[in-house]
């Protein structure tokens, strides 16, 4: 029984085991045959990049390189530059690209790239020096960095981190240069060298106002058009600088690495020697070339490998394999000989030093697959001389390949993006044969005559990044204070006042939106009671700017010395409104000439549509009483009813309050009346509300308005059925016309709302070129019309409200010229006449404020003297 039962159990036991087996064959066997396929595709800015790229996929198709269960299929896409390819990592197009430290910052922060690992250089060395080379027995006259103004300059590249960051950090806190430009530091250094080389300085998001000078192209040799001053000009990248020192420049820009490579026997400049460069020290001086630890203008870290930040972490970690497996496979072009395996040569620098292979544990940790043959070989072994990855295309011409000739029907093929319809039977159209050997650090001759394709051609590794290190904040280290650095601004701070809750709101949106944008100076928002209080803040410092009404500029102006400096633009030629009167087509007894009695919705005390201009126009006419210059009670005992903002507040009505002037408004509480976006028939679109559906018989608007209401433009159920037909504009003759007629049928015309900010003795120039800087940049990204949920935009307001902060109708922003920085003068003649009509103190006003400009022009006067 017992020997039954034992047996039974050993019986049972080799049932379970075997199936279990059979199980884990079947799945090896299932893996084996149909392996999950993995597809990277590799992002190339050239065509000798491209043609490395896919003779890269041909290595890893041939070898079926494989991953755990998961075989991988390489393809690759040319784009035109680094920018599109973090553009299609982003949209998750492509898979991966190699960038520079300064790319990787601009990849984190723009496109949400995040580095998966950093190149490791034959020395081991995960860092380079950024150095300033020049010619020796050149810039004699040089003791400091303040004599680069004006010389001419080779720049790897706008945007790279040893050949551009770091330079003009270094320059600018030297205070050497001056900033020029807060969100362009490429006007600034365009305003310090003389013409000059770097790439990429027009490129759109260099460029984002379009105004940058060509100055730093000119130097620049590439073919026009596409090929100067892009990537594909040959003075781009380190190399190029290099070339440019040769052939223009006065300094260049570089890695330490650089020019060892450059230098070394048969890299494609023979004749040149050591001796016939210096390093330029941040101290102005100059020391020999081997000295760059000591002269040198920072460290950066080596390229990284990124990806999209949506990237899976397991996918990641399967990235991370790949890159070591391709060190594995492709780091000796013959890797079919073994020999001298294991007899690794001592390595030497191109100095004679000895430099030790440090092998990164982490980088083999986890990988089954590496048997670690590639860190202990010598790869300058080649049957036909010291240094195959160096080949002299001078000696040996570009056609001859020691390792085979490089097919032509490579170029120009279709692209290869997921879902072309390119799949491996293409690949393997590509012959074999021709691509037996790959190294993935080769770049000359075999692929033309550019370096560092893919990768840096000194890379032998990749040093595989923890998962917390995957960003590109912890990747940049100490650097986030530079890239950020070149980036500051002499004013660090814009507050803009704002009068509600609603426009807080908007506020904050918009200053979230500039630092996406990381422009400067940075804004903030503070919250005044009332139009009055934030002239008040700007005046006492609290807050630096507001946007205004005419009426509003005009207040400000006069007793608080703040000065319009930007304003809106409408859908006029200039920055300017009309004045309309509008009436319901229905109610064809609403007469301009004869409103005694009437209900009427104005935009708000003390505004120019809703105030000053139809009063003055009333009271010059004679059709009210001006009650010796008391308009306020001209038009309480004129109209019997209406809505004027603002109309009780004692900051605007000195004189008595008028209950029925204030009827028609709708606020709830202690928003009734009050004169800001709380209110709902606040503003130009709150008085045609009110005209809608609040019993008015007229609204004083500007001529927008109406427009801007009508035909479904609007959701609100208030607006929904309104037609433009169904109303008229009131002429100043009596008669009436149709809204599109404002042209001809108008209380006049006046100055578009503006940006105020402090004028008189607190003007500073300083500050208000960094406002109209970030003014001007802010509209270039958030001024466009087009809105979603997603996206902040600078003139639309979030319904049910309008005209939050800007007016809705603006279509951008204008900089008013420094000599119409004064209020009167902004608001011209017309303004001033109606002003003086409807408030008599306004004629004195007019001197003081000339005063005040005659002060401003001597101080400038003074100061341009001095
Ligand atoms: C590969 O190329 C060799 C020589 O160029 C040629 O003889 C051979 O037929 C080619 N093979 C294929 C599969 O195209
Ligand atoms: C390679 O460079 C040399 C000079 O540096 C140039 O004359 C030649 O046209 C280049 N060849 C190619 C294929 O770009
Ligand atoms: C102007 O503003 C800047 C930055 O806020 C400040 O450094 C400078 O001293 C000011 N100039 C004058 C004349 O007040
Ligand atoms: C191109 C190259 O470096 N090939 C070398 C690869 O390694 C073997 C064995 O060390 C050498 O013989 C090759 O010359």
């Amino acid at each position: 029984m017992n020997l039954f039962k034992e047996f039974f159990i050993y019986f049972l036991a080799l049932v379970i085991s075997s199936s279990f087996i059979a199980i884990n064959a079947a799945e090896d066997y299932f893996y084996n045959q149909h392996p999950i396929r993995k597809v990277i595709v590799w992002c190339t800015v050239s065509k000798a990049e491209q043609q490395k790229c896919i003779s890269f996929a041909n290595a890893v198709l041939r070898d079926h390189v494989k991953i755990n269960y998961r075989l991988f299929t390489l393809r690759c896409h040319h784009a035109f530059n680094k920018e599109e390819c973090m553009s299609l990592l982003d949209d998750e197009k492509v898979t991966m690209t190699t960038l520079d430290a300064g790319q990787v910052f601009i990849g984190g922060r723009f496109h949400s790239l995040v580095p998966i690992a950093k190149e490791v250089a034959e020395t081991g060395a995960t860092v380079y020096y950024s150095v300033a080379l020049v010619k020796k027995n050149s810039l004699r006259d040089l003791t400091s960095l303040h004599d680069l103004r004006g010389k001419k300059a080779c720049f790897a590249g706008v945007g790279t981190m040893a050949g551009w960051v770091i330079p003009l950090y270094t320059l600018m806190k030297s205070g050497a240069m001056e900033i020029v430009d807060c969100n362009n530091h490429v006007k600034t250094a365009t305003e310090f060298f003389g013409p000059s080389c770097a790439v990429n300085a027009l490129l759109d998001a260099n460029n984002p106002i379009g105004d940058n000078s060509d100055k730093l192209c000119r130097e620049c040799i590439g073919k026009i058009p596409g090929g100067r001053c892009t990537d594909a000009d040959p003075y781009a990248g380190y190399e190029g600088a290099f070339k440019c020192l040769l052939e223009a420049g006065d300094v260049a820009f570089l890695k330490h690495t650089t020019i060892q490579d450059l230098l070394s026997p048969g890299s494609g400049y023979p004749g040149l020697r050591e001796d016939q460069f210096q390093l330029l020290c941040k101290d102005g001086s100059k020391k020999p070339i081997n000295q760059f630890k000591t002269c040198n203008w920072g460290e950066v870290p080596t390229n990284a490998i990124v990806v999209s930040s949506a990237t899976l972490l397991e996918d990641r970690v399967l990235y991370q394999k790949f890159l070591d497996k391709i060190v594995t496979l492709y780091t000796n072009t013959s890797r079919g000989l073994q020999t001298n395996y294991d007899n690794p040569q001592p390595e030497y620098d191109s100095f004679g030093n000895r430099v030790r292979r440090q092998v990164y544990q982490d980088s083999n940790r986890y990988d089954p697959y590496n048997d670690n043959r590639g860190y202990n070989r010598n790869p300058y072994q080649d049957p036909f001389g010291e240094n195959p990855n160096l080949l002299n295309p001078n000696r040996y011409g570009v056609n001859i390949d020691p390792y085979g000739p490089v097919s032509n029907e490579y170029d120009g093929r279709p692209e290869d993006l997921p879902g072309n319809g390119y799949d491996d039977d293409d690949i393997n159209k590509y012959n074999d044969t021709k691509y037996e050997y790959f190294t993935f650090y080769e770049s000359i001759p075999r692929f033309g005559n550019q370096t560092n394709l893919l990768f840096q051609d000194s890379t032998r590794q990749f040093y595989p990044l923890q998962e917390l290190e995957q960003t590109h904040d912890r990747y940049l280290g100490h650097l986030n204070e530079v890239v950020m650095g070149i980036r500051s601004c002499p004013v660090n701070r814009m507050t803009l006042c704002v009068t509600s809750d609603v426009e807080l709101d908007k506020c904050v949106k918009m200053k979230i939106a500039l630092k996406a944008q990381l422009l400067k100076p940075e804004m903030s928002c503070y919250k005044g009671h009332s139009q009055i209080h934030c002239m008040q803040a700007i005046n006492s410092r609290t807050a630096d700017v507001a946007v205004f009404d005419a009426g509003d500029i005009y207040t400000a102006g006069l007793n608080f010395d703040l000065v319009p400096f930007i304003s809106e633009v409408y859908n006029l030629a200039d920055p300017e409104y009309y004045v309309v009167a509008v009436a319901k087509e229905a109610d064809p007894s609403t007469d301009l000439t004869y409103l005694r009695g009437k209900y009427t919705c104005h935009s708000g005390i003390n505004t120019a549509a809703g105030w000053i201009y139809p009063m003055a126009y009333l009271i010059s006419n004679g059709w009210v009483r001006p009650y010796g210059c008391n308009s306020v009670r001209a038009a309480a005992e004129y109209f019997t009813k209406s809505c004027i903002p603002g109309a009780l507040s004692t900051e605007y009505n000195t004189g008595m309050p008028y209950d029925n002037m204030c009827d028609l408004c709708r606020g709830s509480s202690f928003q009734y009346c009050r004169r800001d976006a709380s209110e709902l028939f606040y503003g130009h679109t709150g008085a045609f509300r009110c005209l809608v559906e609040g019993g008015g018989h007229v609204a004083f608007v500007k001529h927008t308005t109406a427009i801007e209401n009508t035909g479904g433009k609007r959701r609100e159920w208030w607006a929904r059925d309104a037609l433009v037909d169904d109303f008229e504009l009131l002429c100043p003759d009596g008669t009436r016309a149709e809204i599109n007629d404002y042209l001809t049928c108008n209380l006049g015309k006046v100055k578009a709302n503006a940006i105020v900010t402090r004028g008189g003795y607190s003007y500073n120039e300083t500050q208000i070129n960094a406002y109209i800087n970030l003014f001007m940049y802010a509209q270039t990204f958030y001024g466009s019309k087009t809105v979603d949920e997603f996206s902040f935009s600078m003139f639309y307001s979030t319904p049910p409200h309008t005209d939050l902060i800007f007016q809705d109708a603006a279509t951008q922003l204008k900089v008013i010229d420094p000599e119409f920085r004064e209020y009167s003068a902004y608001l011209g003649r017309d303004f001033m006449r109606a002003k003086r009509i409807v408030d008599c103190y306004a004629s004195t006003s007019t001197i003081r404020a000339s005063l005040g400009l005659v002060l401003v022009l001597v101080i400038t006067y003074l100061s341009l003297s001095s």
